[in-house]
């Protein structure tokens, strides 16, 4: 496998975070690699700043994500364009220390894994910044799931993700498009179909450089618990067959 990577990074007026992710990305990583950025709509301010970020430095490409409104659908139209094998999703909200992002690939491939997700909740991870009920409730999703399944990601939420383009299509996402929702299914379905995973711990800090959390309780809450359910219930069905 080779050491290139297709970093994907969705945004939704991004201005103030943009510039800053894609030049820590850009003056840090020294292996082959691409920085696709993708929009939903034209009216959005990170496009004009990310247009300029694309004319000043090398291998950046900007996208319309012409599937449907939200992340995930703007991580599939980020996998469709991308050109290595091994891909990265991540918010660029979210700065984390950008060495990290070698050694998750680092582990990628010698393990031979198939994804490498972050973790803000173990071996020495951290999570910092952003709202306080936001941080509350995905702390204790995570803790409370880890404890239930014994899946081994203690951060199945993050969307700090990297893995083989061959896992992101092989896997059907049927979550709807809120927030990182797509995250969570993708952590519990690469588990039950039995793809090799393992986590690296993040130091991240949530909304560093301004912009507005997309965050709203009511439905978030609804679509994070859904996919807990269901999460906890085939793997509990998964692990009985198992023992039969
Ligand atoms: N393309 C796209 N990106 C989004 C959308 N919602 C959030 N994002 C991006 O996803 C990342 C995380 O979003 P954020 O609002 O910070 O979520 P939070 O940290 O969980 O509150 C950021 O890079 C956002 O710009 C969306 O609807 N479409
Ligand atoms: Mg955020």
């Amino acid at each position: 496998m080779k050491k290139e990577l297709s970093i994907i990074l969705p945004v939704f007026n991004e201005k103030d975070s943009l510039p800053i992710m894609v030049r820590l990305l850009n003056s840090t990583i020294k292996f082959k690699k691409e920085i696709i950025i993708v929009y939903d709509d034209q009216n959005d301010n990170s496009v004009e700043v990310a247009k300029e970020l694309a004319a000043e430095l090398p291998d950046i490409t900007l996208v319309h994500n012409n599937i449907g409104k939200g992340a995930k659908y703007a991580v599939e139209m980020g996998v469709r364009i991308s050109k290595y094998e091994n891909i990265l999703i991540t918010a660029v909200d979210e700065i984390f220390p950008i060495i990290s992002v070698e050694n998750m690939l680092n582990k990628l491939i010698k393990e031979n894994l198939d994804l490498v997700s972050g973790t803000r909740y173990s071996k020495g991870g951290v999570r910092l910044g952003g709202s306080l009920i936001g941080a509350v409730l995905s702390k204790i999703a995570n803790k409370s799931f880890y404890f239930l399944t014994n899946i081994p990601l203690s951060d199945c939420t993050t969307g700090i993700k990297m893995m083989k383009k061959s896992l992101w299509k092989s896997i059907k996402i049927d979550s709807k498009p809120i927030a990182w929702a797509f995250a969570f299914e993708l952590s519990i379905k690469a588990y039950l179909n039995n793809y090799r995973i393992d986590e690296y711990p993040l130091k991240s800090v949530d909304r560093l450089f301004g912009g507005s959390s997309t965050f709203k309780l009511g439905p978030w809450v609804k679509e994070y618990l859904k996919w807990f359910i269901w999460g906890y219930l085939n793997i509990k069905k998964r692990n009985r067959n198992e023992k039969n």
